[in-house]
């Protein structure tokens, strides 16, 4: 493992806590600009060992190039906060490229070209997902649990009695004024539009969709030296007769294989994957951490086996072995950016639900303890 003292370009960036921590991997917090976030850049700064930010410009439609300058702005800002910002998370890719529409190589291209301007501000790595219609699924965003805190959890019946325009405003209504990335008003509006179309599409013909995706853009990121991780879906499992890809350590196999270049990664996501019992997540990282630019590292408890809480990151809290995980990833000589995923919202913050500072704070400090003790060992 190469470094033991974390680098910010050429420079000791914390030289004064130069302690034996990490290899090449960075623990970063999501963040999002523009006045869309209760936390700020100095916050985050002043969380140990938290090198940068994984960001995106929330205001540009979907489809749309990311503009150069808005890009350049976003990374003074968060340079002069003392941070970097080599993750987006994320530039979503535009439904017709999903439906495999004529109207996608008109998408695709201006996703290239989104993909040169982030390489010309430094974004190293871009997390990305194929999910149709709709991203991420949760039946409630601020469930109490016992310790008094609250989270996001999913509950398997009644996210089927509710119809995905109806999770969508719900979502939003408990999200104090906060966008939801992936649940976007204009996305909300053709719904059910998009839920009709994908009825007839197979599984078949939506790998070929996503292949034909990365066999264009793949290239790109190549020479603009960005590193591409998809998102698994969120939950893992079949929802509304909705096509869905990266499920399993199968589905990921597949998909690594679909284009195979180091460009074209996984972003781990351990409470995705993890929310199927049947996926050994440590074995999902130590099979795939060289092809992982980035990892989403949180606990889930599930209550039975499409029902689960978002829980605190650590092993006591939840149903993961964060232990196990940690090691898989060491061990299997993950380099990538490492967040702490969701937290819960604890000692009275309000925050956008999933994203405040304290409880995400508490869970990179203790990823970084867990990453810390593995490589002394
Ligand atoms: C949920 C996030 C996802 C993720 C996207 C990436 O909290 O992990 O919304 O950012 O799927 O495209």
């Amino acid at each position: 493992m190469a470094a033991w003292i974390l680098n910010f370009g050429d420079k000791p960036y914390f030289s004064h806590t130069a302690i034996k921590v990490m290899t090449a991997m960075k623990m970063i917090l999501r963040w999002f600009p523009h006045g869309d976030d209760s936390v700020t850049l100095a916050q985050i700064r002043q969380i140990p060992c938290v090198t940068g930010v994984a960001t995106c410009l929330p205001g540009v439609p979907v489809g749309e190039v990311w503009p150069l300058a808005m890009l350049r702005a976003l990374r003074d800002e968060i340079h002069a906060a003392g941070l970097e910002m080599e993750v987006i998370e994320s530039v979503n890719v535009h439904e017709d490229i999903k439906k495999g529409l004529p109207t996608r190589n008109q998408y695709i291209e201006q996703y290239n070209q989104t993909l040169r301007n982030l390489a010309a501000v430094g974004v190293k790595c871009l997390c990305y997902n194929f999910m149709p219609v709709m991203d991420w699924t949760r039946s409630e965003l601020a469930h109490p649990l016992e310790d008094g805190s609250t989270v996001l959890s999913y509950r398997h019946e009644a996210v089927l009695r509710m119809n995905p325009a109806a999770i969508g405003d719900a979502l939003l209504g408990d999200a104090r004024g906060y966008s939801m990335p992936g649940w976007e008003p204009e996305r909300l509006g053709a719904m059910q539009e998009d839920m009709r179309f994908y009825q007839n599409v197979s599984r078949e013909t939506y790998w070929a969709n996503l292949q034909y995706f990365l066999d264009a853009v793949v290239p790109v990121a190549e020479e603009a030296g960005i590193f591409m991780g998809i998102h698994p879906d969120d939950p893992p499992w079949p929802l509304y007769g909705l096509p869905k890809v990266i499920t399993s350590a199968e589905n990921i196999q597949t998909f690594l294989a679909l284009h195979d270049s180091p460009n074209n990664g996984l972003t781990l996501c351990t409470g995705s994957l993890g929310a199927n019992a049947a996926n050994d997540i440590p074995a999902i990282c130590r099979t795939f951490a060289g092809r992982m630019p980035f990892a989403h590292v949180r606990n889930i408890r599930r209550h039975a086996p499409r029902d689960f809480d978002e829980s605190a990151h650590p092993s006591a809290c939840g149903d993961f072995d964060m232990y196990a995980i940690m090691k898989a990833l060491y061990e299997g000589g993950f380099d990538g950016y490492i967040r702490p995923d969701h937290g819960r919202m604890i000692w009275g913050e309000k925050a956008r639900p999933g994203y405040g500072l304290y409880d995400r704070a508490l869970g990179a400090a203790y990823l970084l303890g867990l990453w810390e003790a593995i490589g002394k060992r």
